[in-house]
Protein backbone atom coordinates (compact mmCIF):
# COMPACT_ATOMS: atom_id res chain seq x y z
CA UNK A 1 0.00 0.00 0.00
CA UNK A 2 1.28 3.38 -0.85
CA UNK A 3 1.05 5.33 2.35
CA UNK A 4 -0.66 8.59 1.58
CA UNK A 5 -3.72 9.33 3.61
CA UNK A 6 -4.89 12.62 2.19
CA UNK A 7 -4.39 14.45 -1.05
CA UNK A 8 -5.48 17.88 -2.24
CA UNK A 9 -7.95 17.84 -5.09
CA UNK A 10 -6.91 20.35 -7.66
CA UNK A 11 -8.03 19.07 -11.00
CA UNK A 12 -11.40 19.36 -12.58
CA UNK A 13 -12.40 16.82 -15.18
CA UNK A 14 -10.66 17.79 -18.39
CA UNK A 15 -12.79 18.19 -21.48
CA UNK A 16 -11.14 15.41 -23.43
CA UNK A 17 -12.07 12.61 -21.10
CA UNK A 18 -15.01 11.97 -18.89
CA UNK A 19 -15.06 11.52 -15.19
CA UNK A 20 -15.99 7.99 -14.34
CA UNK A 21 -16.43 6.77 -17.87
CA UNK A 22 -18.00 3.38 -18.11
CA UNK A 23 -15.55 0.57 -18.68
CA UNK A 24 -15.02 0.40 -22.43
CA UNK A 25 -14.40 -3.11 -23.63
CA UNK A 26 -10.70 -3.54 -24.11
CA UNK A 27 -11.11 -5.91 -26.98
CA UNK A 28 -8.20 -8.22 -27.71
CA UNK A 29 -5.54 -7.59 -25.06
CA UNK A 30 -1.87 -7.82 -25.96
CA UNK A 31 1.48 -6.43 -24.88
CA UNK A 32 1.51 -3.24 -26.95
CA UNK A 33 5.30 -3.15 -27.28
CA UNK A 34 5.74 -6.78 -28.26
CA UNK A 35 8.07 -9.70 -27.74
CA UNK A 36 11.50 -11.15 -28.34
CA UNK A 37 11.41 -13.96 -30.94
CA UNK A 38 11.90 -16.79 -28.42
CA UNK A 39 9.42 -15.48 -25.84
CA UNK A 40 6.11 -17.03 -24.96
CA UNK A 41 3.53 -14.84 -26.71
CA UNK A 42 0.00 -14.76 -25.33
CA UNK A 43 -2.97 -12.51 -25.99
CA UNK A 44 -6.26 -12.48 -24.09
CA UNK A 45 -9.46 -12.51 -26.15
CA UNK A 46 -12.93 -11.66 -24.81
CA UNK A 47 -15.07 -14.78 -24.92
CA UNK A 48 -18.33 -13.82 -26.60
CA UNK A 49 -20.98 -16.52 -27.03
CA UNK A 50 -20.93 -16.24 -30.80
CA UNK A 51 -17.20 -15.64 -31.16
CA UNK A 52 -14.94 -17.62 -33.40
CA UNK A 53 -12.77 -20.35 -31.95
CA UNK A 54 -9.74 -19.39 -34.00
CA UNK A 55 -7.45 -16.38 -34.17
CA UNK A 56 -4.92 -15.09 -36.67
CA UNK A 57 -1.84 -12.95 -36.37
CA UNK A 58 -1.76 -10.58 -39.34
CA UNK A 59 1.06 -8.50 -40.71
CA UNK A 60 0.28 -4.91 -39.71
CA UNK A 61 1.19 -3.43 -43.09
CA UNK A 62 -0.24 -5.98 -45.53
CA UNK A 63 -3.08 -7.38 -43.44
CA UNK A 64 -2.01 -10.85 -44.52
CA UNK A 65 -2.34 -13.66 -41.98
CA UNK A 66 1.07 -15.01 -41.00
CA UNK A 67 0.02 -17.31 -38.16
CA UNK A 68 -3.22 -19.00 -37.15
CA UNK A 69 -4.24 -20.83 -34.02
CA UNK A 70 -7.08 -22.09 -31.90
CA UNK A 71 -8.26 -20.08 -28.90
CA UNK A 72 -8.07 -21.75 -25.51
CA UNK A 73 -11.22 -22.63 -23.55
CA UNK A 74 -13.34 -19.79 -22.17
CA UNK A 75 -13.09 -19.13 -18.44
CA UNK A 76 -14.07 -16.35 -16.07
CA UNK A 77 -11.23 -14.43 -14.44
CA UNK A 78 -12.25 -13.75 -10.86
CA UNK A 79 -10.36 -10.44 -10.73
CA UNK A 80 -12.34 -8.90 -13.60
CA UNK A 81 -15.53 -10.96 -13.75
CA UNK A 82 -14.98 -11.29 -17.50
CA UNK A 83 -14.90 -14.44 -19.62
CA UNK A 84 -11.71 -14.70 -21.61
CA UNK A 85 -9.78 -17.06 -23.85
CA UNK A 86 -6.04 -17.31 -24.42
CA UNK A 87 -4.46 -16.96 -27.85
CA UNK A 88 -0.99 -18.53 -27.87
CA UNK A 89 1.14 -17.49 -30.83
CA UNK A 90 4.53 -18.37 -29.37
CA UNK A 91 5.27 -20.25 -32.58
CA UNK A 92 5.52 -16.98 -34.50
CA UNK A 93 9.19 -15.99 -34.28
CA UNK A 94 9.62 -13.82 -37.36
CA UNK A 95 10.48 -10.20 -36.70
CA UNK A 96 7.79 -7.79 -37.81
CA UNK A 97 4.81 -5.70 -36.79
CA UNK A 98 1.52 -7.48 -36.25
CA UNK A 99 -2.06 -7.40 -35.00
CA UNK A 100 -4.21 -10.19 -33.57
CA UNK A 101 -7.45 -10.75 -35.47
CA UNK A 102 -10.55 -12.69 -34.36
CA UNK A 103 -13.70 -12.80 -36.48
CA UNK A 104 -16.40 -10.53 -35.05
CA UNK A 105 -13.99 -8.48 -32.88
CA UNK A 106 -11.85 -5.41 -33.54
CA UNK A 107 -8.20 -6.23 -34.17
CA UNK A 108 -5.71 -5.81 -31.32
CA UNK A 109 -3.30 -2.86 -31.20
CA UNK A 110 -0.15 -3.27 -33.32
CA UNK A 111 2.84 -4.85 -31.58
CA UNK A 112 6.31 -5.93 -32.68
CA UNK A 113 8.40 -9.07 -32.62
CA UNK A 114 12.06 -8.14 -32.62
CA UNK A 115 15.40 -8.18 -30.86
CA UNK A 116 14.94 -5.22 -28.51
CA UNK A 117 11.27 -4.65 -27.74
CA UNK A 118 12.06 -3.37 -24.23
CA UNK A 119 15.25 -1.36 -24.79
CA UNK A 120 13.54 2.02 -25.03
CA UNK A 121 11.16 1.02 -22.25
CA UNK A 122 14.03 0.15 -19.92
CA UNK A 123 15.89 3.34 -20.79
CA UNK A 124 12.72 5.37 -20.32
CA UNK A 125 11.93 3.75 -16.98
CA UNK A 126 15.41 4.66 -15.72
CA UNK A 127 15.28 8.16 -17.18
CA UNK A 128 12.05 8.70 -15.26
CA UNK A 129 14.32 8.80 -12.20
CA UNK A 130 16.61 11.30 -13.90
CA UNK A 131 13.68 13.62 -14.48
CA UNK A 132 12.63 13.01 -10.86
CA UNK A 133 15.94 14.20 -9.40
CA UNK A 134 15.67 16.65 -6.54
CA UNK A 135 18.04 19.55 -6.15
CA UNK A 136 19.03 20.06 -9.74
CA UNK A 137 17.90 22.00 -12.79
CA UNK A 138 17.28 19.84 -15.84
CA UNK A 139 18.25 21.44 -19.14
CA UNK A 140 16.85 20.59 -22.56
CA UNK A 141 19.96 18.63 -23.51
CA UNK A 142 19.05 16.07 -20.83
CA UNK A 143 15.33 16.55 -20.39
CA UNK A 144 14.12 17.68 -23.81
CA UNK A 145 10.68 19.27 -23.49
CA UNK A 146 10.64 18.40 -19.78
CA UNK A 147 13.48 20.81 -18.93
CA UNK A 148 12.78 22.57 -15.63
CA UNK A 149 14.30 24.82 -13.01
CA UNK A 150 16.01 23.61 -9.85
CA UNK A 151 13.73 22.82 -6.93
CA UNK A 152 14.23 21.62 -3.38
CA UNK A 153 17.99 22.21 -3.04
CA UNK A 154 17.75 20.77 0.51
CA UNK A 155 21.02 22.43 1.48
CA UNK A 156 19.33 23.92 4.56
CA UNK A 157 17.15 21.29 6.19
CA UNK A 158 15.97 21.55 9.80
CA UNK A 159 16.24 18.77 12.36
CA UNK A 160 12.64 18.22 13.51
CA UNK A 161 11.88 17.89 17.21
CA UNK A 162 11.21 14.17 16.69
CA UNK A 163 14.79 13.74 15.44
CA UNK A 164 16.58 15.93 17.95
CA UNK A 165 19.70 14.63 19.69
CA UNK A 166 22.25 16.19 22.05
CA UNK A 167 24.60 17.12 19.25
CA UNK A 168 21.84 17.97 16.79
CA UNK A 169 19.09 19.70 18.76
CA UNK A 170 15.77 20.72 17.21
CA UNK A 171 16.29 23.34 14.54
CA UNK A 172 19.86 22.33 13.71
CA UNK A 173 20.44 22.99 10.02
CA UNK A 174 21.95 20.18 7.95
CA UNK A 175 22.55 19.73 4.24
CA UNK A 176 20.82 16.77 2.57
CA UNK A 177 20.69 17.46 -1.18
CA UNK A 178 20.04 15.28 -4.24
CA UNK A 179 18.01 12.05 -4.20
CA UNK A 180 14.78 11.34 -6.07
CA UNK A 181 11.39 12.74 -5.27
CA UNK A 182 9.52 9.72 -3.96
CA UNK A 183 6.37 9.64 -6.03
CA UNK A 184 3.71 12.13 -7.08
CA UNK A 185 4.95 14.32 -4.22
CA UNK A 186 8.27 16.06 -3.57
CA UNK A 187 9.36 14.42 -0.33
CA UNK A 188 12.17 11.91 0.18
CA UNK A 189 11.73 8.77 2.29
CA UNK A 190 14.54 6.41 3.32
CA UNK A 191 12.34 3.32 3.67
CA UNK A 192 10.98 3.58 0.15
CA UNK A 193 14.43 4.44 -1.17
CA UNK A 194 15.53 1.14 0.34
CA UNK A 195 13.76 -1.34 -1.91
CA UNK A 196 13.99 1.04 -4.88
CA UNK A 197 17.73 1.55 -4.77
CA UNK A 198 18.34 -2.13 -4.02
CA UNK A 199 16.24 -3.31 -6.95
CA UNK A 200 18.13 -1.05 -9.36
CA UNK A 201 21.48 -2.22 -7.97
CA UNK A 202 20.35 -5.83 -8.29
CA UNK A 203 19.32 -5.18 -11.90
CA UNK A 204 22.86 -4.10 -12.64
CA UNK A 205 24.40 -6.93 -10.63
CA UNK A 206 22.36 -9.58 -12.45
CA UNK A 207 22.43 -8.12 -15.98
CA UNK A 208 25.61 -6.04 -16.33
CA UNK A 209 26.07 -6.74 -20.04
CA UNK A 210 22.67 -5.25 -20.81
CA UNK A 211 23.17 -2.13 -18.74
CA UNK A 212 26.76 -1.56 -19.83
CA UNK A 213 25.37 -0.99 -23.34
CA UNK A 214 22.23 0.94 -22.38
CA UNK A 215 22.99 4.61 -23.00
CA UNK A 216 20.69 6.94 -21.11
CA UNK A 217 21.93 10.47 -21.90
CA UNK A 218 22.45 11.44 -18.28
CA UNK A 219 24.47 14.46 -17.12
CA UNK A 220 27.15 11.95 -16.03
CA UNK A 221 27.14 9.82 -19.20
CA UNK A 222 30.61 8.99 -20.45
CA UNK A 223 32.28 9.16 -17.04
CA UNK A 224 33.27 5.49 -17.06
CA UNK A 225 30.44 4.38 -14.78
CA UNK A 226 27.43 2.60 -16.34
CA UNK A 227 24.52 4.98 -16.66
CA UNK A 228 22.17 2.94 -14.46
CA UNK A 229 24.72 3.18 -11.65
CA UNK A 230 25.17 6.89 -12.29
CA UNK A 231 21.46 7.29 -11.74
CA UNK A 232 21.55 5.19 -8.58
CA UNK A 233 24.45 7.25 -7.24
CA UNK A 234 22.25 10.35 -7.34
CA UNK A 235 20.07 8.75 -4.68
CA UNK A 236 22.91 7.09 -2.76
CA UNK A 237 24.55 10.49 -2.36
CA UNK A 238 21.36 11.73 -0.71
CA UNK A 239 20.86 8.63 1.43
CA UNK A 240 24.38 9.02 2.84
CA UNK A 241 23.46 12.47 4.20
CA UNK A 242 20.48 11.02 6.11
CA UNK A 243 22.74 9.25 8.60
CA UNK A 244 23.51 11.08 11.82
CA UNK A 245 27.32 10.96 11.92
CA UNK A 246 27.24 11.10 15.71
CA UNK A 247 25.47 7.81 16.33
CA UNK A 248 24.86 6.00 13.01
CA UNK A 249 21.07 6.39 13.20
CA UNK A 250 19.17 7.28 10.04
CA UNK A 251 16.36 9.79 9.66
CA UNK A 252 13.12 8.28 8.40
CA UNK A 253 12.33 11.01 5.90
CA UNK A 254 13.11 14.48 4.59
CA UNK A 255 9.86 16.29 4.11
CA UNK A 256 7.69 19.38 4.12
CA UNK A 257 5.20 19.59 6.94
CA UNK A 258 2.36 19.18 4.42
CA UNK A 259 2.26 18.11 0.79
CA UNK A 260 3.21 20.72 -1.79
CA UNK A 261 0.50 21.90 -4.18
CA UNK A 262 0.30 20.63 -7.74
CA UNK A 263 3.16 22.91 -8.81
CA UNK A 264 6.56 22.56 -10.42
CA UNK A 265 9.49 21.86 -8.05
CA UNK A 266 10.85 25.41 -8.10
CA UNK A 267 7.46 26.78 -7.01
CA UNK A 268 7.44 24.57 -3.89
CA UNK A 269 9.53 26.48 -1.39
CA UNK A 270 8.37 25.59 2.13
CA UNK A 271 10.84 24.64 4.89
CA UNK A 272 12.05 21.04 4.95
CA UNK A 273 12.76 18.77 7.90
CA UNK A 274 14.44 15.50 8.72
CA UNK A 275 12.06 13.52 10.92
CA UNK A 276 12.61 10.78 13.54
CA UNK A 277 15.36 8.20 13.35
CA UNK A 278 13.74 4.77 13.00
CA UNK A 279 14.90 1.18 13.12
CA UNK A 280 13.40 0.47 9.70
CA UNK A 281 15.23 3.41 8.14
CA UNK A 282 18.53 2.34 9.72
CA UNK A 283 18.14 -1.25 8.49
CA UNK A 284 17.02 -0.37 4.97
CA UNK A 285 19.89 2.10 4.81
CA UNK A 286 22.32 -0.56 6.05
CA UNK A 287 21.10 -3.08 3.46
CA UNK A 288 21.33 -0.62 0.58
CA UNK A 289 24.75 0.72 1.57
CA UNK A 290 26.17 -2.79 1.98
CA UNK A 291 24.76 -3.74 -1.44
CA UNK A 292 26.12 -0.55 -2.99
CA UNK A 293 29.55 -1.22 -1.53
CA UNK A 294 29.54 -4.56 -3.37
CA UNK A 295 28.04 -3.48 -6.70
CA UNK A 296 29.99 -0.23 -7.01
CA UNK A 297 33.36 -1.66 -5.89
CA UNK A 298 34.53 -2.22 -9.49
CA UNK A 299 34.14 1.52 -10.06
CA UNK A 300 36.05 2.69 -6.99
CA UNK A 301 38.80 4.13 -9.17
CA UNK A 302 36.34 6.91 -10.04
CA UNK A 303 35.73 7.65 -6.38
CA UNK A 304 38.51 6.21 -4.21
CA UNK A 305 37.31 4.78 -0.93
CA UNK A 306 33.61 4.99 -1.77
CA UNK A 307 32.85 1.30 -1.26
CA UNK A 308 34.62 1.29 2.10
CA UNK A 309 32.68 4.38 3.20
CA UNK A 310 29.41 2.74 2.21
CA UNK A 311 30.24 -0.40 4.15
CA UNK A 312 31.30 1.55 7.21
CA UNK A 313 28.05 3.54 7.04
CA UNK A 314 26.08 0.30 6.73
CA UNK A 315 27.73 -1.24 9.80
CA UNK A 316 27.22 1.94 11.83
CA UNK A 317 23.53 1.94 10.93
CA UNK A 318 23.26 -1.74 11.87
CA UNK A 319 24.84 -1.11 15.27
CA UNK A 320 22.37 1.72 15.89
CA UNK A 321 19.48 -0.58 14.95
CA UNK A 322 20.68 -3.32 17.29
CA UNK A 323 20.80 -0.77 20.12
CA UNK A 324 17.43 0.70 19.11
CA UNK A 325 15.47 -2.31 17.82
CA UNK A 326 11.95 -0.94 18.26
CA UNK A 327 12.06 2.68 17.12
CA UNK A 328 8.91 2.49 15.00
CA UNK A 329 7.79 5.49 12.99
CA UNK A 330 5.18 7.60 14.71
CA UNK A 331 4.00 10.57 12.65
CA UNK A 332 4.44 13.78 14.66
CA UNK A 333 1.24 15.84 14.87
CA UNK A 334 2.66 18.71 12.81
CA UNK A 335 3.83 16.46 9.94
CA UNK A 336 1.18 15.42 7.40
CA UNK A 337 3.13 13.74 4.60
CA UNK A 338 3.59 10.04 3.79
CA UNK A 339 4.47 7.81 6.71
CA UNK A 340 5.93 4.58 5.34
CA UNK A 341 5.21 3.24 8.78
CA UNK A 342 6.03 -0.43 9.29
CA UNK A 343 5.65 -2.11 12.66
CA UNK A 344 7.02 -5.49 11.52
CA UNK A 345 10.74 -5.08 11.13
CA UNK A 346 12.13 -8.58 11.58
CA UNK A 347 12.31 -8.77 7.79
CA UNK A 348 14.31 -5.54 7.68
CA UNK A 349 16.76 -7.04 10.21
CA UNK A 350 17.11 -10.18 8.07
CA UNK A 351 17.63 -8.25 4.83
CA UNK A 352 20.28 -5.95 6.32
CA UNK A 353 21.99 -8.92 7.96
CA UNK A 354 22.02 -10.76 4.62
CA UNK A 355 23.79 -7.94 2.81
CA UNK A 356 26.23 -7.40 5.69
CA UNK A 357 26.97 -11.11 5.90
CA UNK A 358 27.79 -11.14 2.18
CA UNK A 359 29.96 -8.05 2.60
CA UNK A 360 31.87 -9.11 5.72
CA UNK A 361 31.41 -12.84 6.30
CA UNK A 362 30.96 -12.05 9.99
CA UNK A 363 29.16 -14.58 12.18
CA UNK A 364 27.26 -11.80 13.97
CA UNK A 365 25.27 -11.25 10.77
CA UNK A 366 24.89 -14.86 9.66
CA UNK A 367 22.22 -16.03 12.09
CA UNK A 368 19.87 -13.17 11.29
CA UNK A 369 20.67 -13.39 7.59
CA UNK A 370 19.27 -16.92 7.50
CA UNK A 371 16.18 -16.25 9.59
CA UNK A 372 12.89 -16.38 7.79
CA UNK A 373 11.33 -13.49 9.62
CA UNK A 374 8.31 -14.75 11.53
CA UNK A 375 6.66 -11.35 11.16
CA UNK A 376 6.44 -11.84 7.41
CA UNK A 377 3.13 -13.29 6.23
CA UNK A 378 3.52 -16.99 5.58
CA UNK A 379 2.23 -16.59 2.06
CA UNK A 380 4.52 -13.71 1.17
CA UNK A 381 5.83 -14.41 -2.29
CA UNK A 382 7.29 -11.11 -3.44
CA UNK A 383 8.99 -8.11 -1.89
CA UNK A 384 7.39 -4.77 -1.14
CA UNK A 385 8.60 -1.58 0.57
CA UNK A 386 7.63 -2.96 3.98
CA UNK A 387 8.29 -6.65 3.21
CA UNK A 388 11.96 -6.92 2.30
CA UNK A 389 12.94 -10.43 3.41
CA UNK A 390 12.92 -11.71 -0.21
CA UNK A 391 15.57 -9.14 -1.16
CA UNK A 392 18.02 -10.79 1.19
CA UNK A 393 17.28 -14.22 -0.27
CA UNK A 394 17.94 -12.82 -3.74
CA UNK A 395 21.34 -11.48 -2.70
CA UNK A 396 22.36 -14.63 -0.81
CA UNK A 397 21.46 -16.80 -3.80
CA UNK A 398 23.33 -14.48 -6.14
CA UNK A 399 26.44 -14.24 -3.97
CA UNK A 400 26.98 -17.93 -3.18
CA UNK A 401 30.67 -17.70 -4.11
CA UNK A 402 31.29 -14.96 -1.52
CA UNK A 403 29.70 -16.75 1.40
CA UNK A 404 32.02 -18.32 3.98
CA UNK A 405 29.54 -21.22 3.99
CA UNK A 406 28.35 -21.46 0.38
CA UNK A 407 25.65 -23.94 1.46
CA UNK A 408 23.88 -20.97 3.02
CA UNK A 409 22.88 -20.04 -0.51
CA UNK A 410 20.92 -23.29 -0.76
CA UNK A 411 18.50 -22.07 1.88
CA UNK A 412 18.05 -18.84 -0.03
CA UNK A 413 17.36 -20.76 -3.22
CA UNK A 414 14.79 -22.94 -1.49
CA UNK A 415 12.96 -19.87 -0.22
CA UNK A 416 12.96 -18.30 -3.68
CA UNK A 417 11.69 -21.47 -5.34
CA UNK A 418 8.96 -21.93 -2.75
CA UNK A 419 7.71 -18.42 -3.43
CA UNK A 420 8.06 -18.74 -7.19
CA UNK A 421 6.21 -22.07 -7.24
CA UNK A 422 3.20 -20.45 -5.56
CA UNK A 423 3.27 -17.72 -8.17
CA UNK A 424 3.66 -20.25 -10.95
CA UNK A 425 0.65 -22.19 -9.71
CA UNK A 426 -1.46 -19.02 -9.81
CA UNK A 427 -0.22 -18.26 -13.31
CA UNK A 428 -1.01 -21.73 -14.58
CA UNK A 429 -4.53 -21.72 -13.13
CA UNK A 430 -5.41 -18.13 -14.01
CA UNK A 431 -7.72 -17.59 -17.02
CA UNK A 432 -5.73 -14.36 -17.56
CA UNK A 433 -2.46 -16.26 -17.18
CA UNK A 434 -1.27 -14.03 -14.36
CA UNK A 435 0.66 -14.82 -11.19
CA UNK A 436 -1.57 -12.36 -9.34
CA UNK A 437 -4.40 -13.59 -7.17
CA UNK A 438 -7.52 -11.48 -6.84
CA UNK A 439 -6.25 -10.42 -3.42
CA UNK A 440 -3.06 -9.03 -4.97
CA UNK A 441 -5.00 -6.10 -6.40
CA UNK A 442 -3.96 -3.65 -3.72
CA UNK A 443 -2.58 -0.10 -3.79
CA UNK A 444 0.26 -0.30 -6.32
CA UNK A 445 -0.93 -3.57 -7.86
CA UNK A 446 1.12 -3.02 -11.01
CA UNK A 447 4.26 -3.15 -8.90
CA UNK A 448 2.97 -6.22 -7.05
CA UNK A 449 2.83 -8.15 -10.31
CA UNK A 450 6.26 -6.92 -11.41
CA UNK A 451 7.80 -7.75 -8.03
CA UNK A 452 6.29 -11.21 -8.46
CA UNK A 453 7.96 -11.32 -11.88
CA UNK A 454 11.26 -10.43 -10.25
CA UNK A 455 10.92 -13.48 -7.99
CA UNK A 456 9.98 -15.67 -10.97
CA UNK A 457 13.08 -14.42 -12.77
CA UNK A 458 15.20 -15.49 -9.78
CA UNK A 459 13.69 -18.97 -9.98
CA UNK A 460 14.45 -19.10 -13.68
CA UNK A 461 18.03 -18.01 -13.08
CA UNK A 462 18.40 -20.87 -10.57
CA UNK A 463 16.62 -23.63 -12.51
CA UNK A 464 16.39 -22.50 -16.18
CA UNK A 465 12.85 -23.87 -16.19
CA UNK A 466 11.06 -21.99 -18.96
CA UNK A 467 7.70 -21.54 -17.25
CA UNK A 468 9.22 -19.25 -14.60
CA UNK A 469 10.33 -16.91 -17.37
CA UNK A 470 7.01 -17.34 -19.19
CA UNK A 471 5.14 -16.26 -16.08
CA UNK A 472 7.42 -13.23 -15.74
CA UNK A 473 6.74 -12.40 -19.38
CA UNK A 474 3.02 -12.53 -18.67
CA UNK A 475 3.46 -10.04 -15.84
CA UNK A 476 5.18 -7.54 -18.11
CA UNK A 477 2.59 -8.23 -20.82
CA UNK A 478 -0.13 -7.35 -18.34
CA UNK A 479 1.36 -3.97 -17.48
CA UNK A 480 1.90 -3.15 -21.16
CA UNK A 481 -1.66 -3.75 -22.34
CA UNK A 482 -2.67 -7.37 -21.78
CA UNK A 483 -5.20 -6.29 -19.19
CA UNK A 484 -8.99 -5.85 -19.18
CA UNK A 485 -8.74 -2.08 -19.68
CA UNK A 486 -6.48 -2.52 -22.71
CA UNK A 487 -4.13 0.16 -21.39
CA UNK A 488 -0.38 0.34 -21.19
CA UNK A 489 0.20 1.27 -17.56
CA UNK A 490 3.55 2.85 -18.48
CA UNK A 491 3.39 6.51 -19.53
CA UNK A 492 4.73 7.21 -23.00
CA UNK A 493 4.90 3.54 -24.06
CA UNK A 494 2.39 1.50 -26.04
CA UNK A 495 -0.53 2.37 -28.29
CA UNK A 496 -2.86 3.31 -25.40
CA UNK A 497 -0.77 4.50 -22.44
CA UNK A 498 -1.91 6.06 -19.17
CA UNK A 499 -2.07 9.83 -19.71
CA UNK A 500 -2.94 11.50 -16.41
CA UNK A 501 -0.81 10.16 -13.55
CA UNK A 502 -1.03 11.66 -10.07
CA UNK A 503 2.38 13.31 -10.41
CA UNK A 504 3.05 16.96 -9.72
CA UNK A 505 5.47 17.70 -12.60
CA UNK A 506 3.24 15.90 -15.11
CA UNK A 507 0.28 18.00 -14.00
CA UNK A 508 2.04 21.34 -13.64
CA UNK A 509 4.40 21.49 -16.63
CA UNK A 510 1.89 22.69 -19.23
CA UNK A 511 2.74 19.78 -21.55
CA UNK A 512 -0.18 17.55 -22.55
CA UNK A 513 1.75 14.29 -22.32
CA UNK A 514 2.84 13.06 -18.89
CA UNK A 515 6.50 12.55 -18.14
CA UNK A 516 7.39 9.28 -19.86
CA UNK A 517 8.59 5.99 -18.44
CA UNK A 518 6.46 5.83 -15.29
CA UNK A 519 4.55 2.74 -14.18
CA UNK A 520 1.29 3.95 -12.64
CA UNK A 521 0.04 2.25 -9.49
CA UNK A 522 -2.75 0.38 -11.22
CA UNK A 523 -6.12 -1.11 -10.36
CA UNK A 524 -6.99 -0.93 -6.67
CA UNK A 525 -10.47 -1.92 -5.50
CA UNK A 526 -9.95 0.12 -2.33
CA UNK A 527 -10.78 3.18 -4.46
CA UNK A 528 -9.67 5.30 -1.48
CA UNK A 529 -9.37 8.48 -3.54
CA UNK A 530 -12.91 8.75 -4.81
CA UNK A 531 -13.87 11.43 -2.28
CA UNK A 532 -10.92 13.53 -3.44
CA UNK A 533 -11.84 13.35 -7.12
CA UNK A 534 -14.26 15.81 -8.74
CA UNK A 535 -17.90 15.36 -7.82
CA UNK A 536 -19.53 12.73 -9.99
CA UNK A 537 -16.35 10.76 -10.64
CA UNK A 538 -16.98 7.04 -10.67
CA UNK A 539 -14.67 4.09 -11.05
CA UNK A 540 -15.70 1.96 -14.05
CA UNK A 541 -16.35 -1.06 -11.87
CA UNK A 542 -15.88 -2.49 -8.41
CA UNK A 543 -14.04 -5.48 -9.88
CA UNK A 544 -10.41 -5.49 -8.69
CA UNK A 545 -8.77 -5.51 -12.11
CA UNK A 546 -11.08 -2.76 -13.37
CA UNK A 547 -10.71 -0.41 -10.38
CA UNK A 548 -8.60 2.15 -12.19
CA UNK A 549 -9.03 5.80 -13.16
CA UNK A 550 -6.72 7.54 -15.59
CA UNK A 551 -7.24 10.80 -13.72
CA UNK A 552 -4.70 12.92 -11.88
CA UNK A 553 -6.95 12.95 -8.81
CA UNK A 554 -6.62 9.18 -8.49
CA UNK A 555 -3.70 8.81 -6.12
CA UNK A 556 -5.01 5.36 -5.18
CA UNK A 557 -4.81 3.95 -8.73
CA UNK A 558 -2.79 6.38 -10.84
CA UNK A 559 0.10 7.74 -8.79
CA UNK A 560 3.69 6.97 -9.75
CA UNK A 561 6.43 6.00 -7.29
CA UNK A 562 10.12 5.22 -7.36
CA UNK A 563 9.60 1.80 -5.79
CA UNK A 564 7.04 0.85 -8.43
CA UNK A 565 9.30 1.74 -11.36
CA UNK A 566 12.22 -0.28 -10.04
CA UNK A 567 10.81 -3.76 -10.80
CA UNK A 568 9.83 -2.46 -14.25
CA UNK A 569 13.48 -1.58 -14.85
CA UNK A 570 14.48 -5.00 -13.53
CA UNK A 571 11.97 -7.14 -15.41
CA UNK A 572 12.44 -5.38 -18.75
CA UNK A 573 16.19 -5.94 -18.45
CA UNK A 574 15.70 -9.56 -17.39
CA UNK A 575 13.53 -10.44 -20.38
CA UNK A 576 15.89 -8.64 -22.74
CA UNK A 577 18.81 -10.55 -21.24
CA UNK A 578 17.29 -14.01 -20.74
CA UNK A 579 15.17 -14.32 -23.90
CA UNK A 580 16.92 -14.22 -27.23
CA1 LIG B 1 8.80 -5.05 7.39
CA1 LIG C 1 2.04 17.38 -18.41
Amino acid sequence: MHPFATRPTLLACAALFTCGAAHAAAGIEVNQLGFLPSAQKLAIVPAADDAAARFAVVDAASGKAVYEGKLGPAATWDASGERVRVADFSGLRTAGRYRIAVAGQPDSPVFAIGATPYRDLDAGAIRAYTLQRAGVALDARIAGPYARALGHPDDKVFVHASAASAKRPEGTVISSPKGWYDAGDYNKYIVNSGITTYTLLAAYEHFPAWFDKLALNLPESGNGVPDLLNEVLWNLDWMATMQDPDDGGVYHKLTNKTFDGMVMPDKATGPRYVVQKTTAAALDFAAVMATASRVLAPFDAKAPGRSQRYLAAAEAAWRWAVKNPAELYRQPPDIKTGTYGDDKIDDEFSWAASELYIATGKDEYRARALTNAPAAPAAQTAPGWNAVRPLGWISLAQQRARLPKPGDADQAQRQILAAADKLLAHWQASPARLSMAKSDFVWGSNAVVLNQAMMLVQAYRITHKADYLNAAQSALDYTLGRNPLGLSYVTGFGARPAMHPHHRPSEADGIAAPLPGWLVGGPNPGQQDIRDCPAGTRYPSSQPALSYLDLACSYASNEVAINWNAPLVYVAAALQSLEH
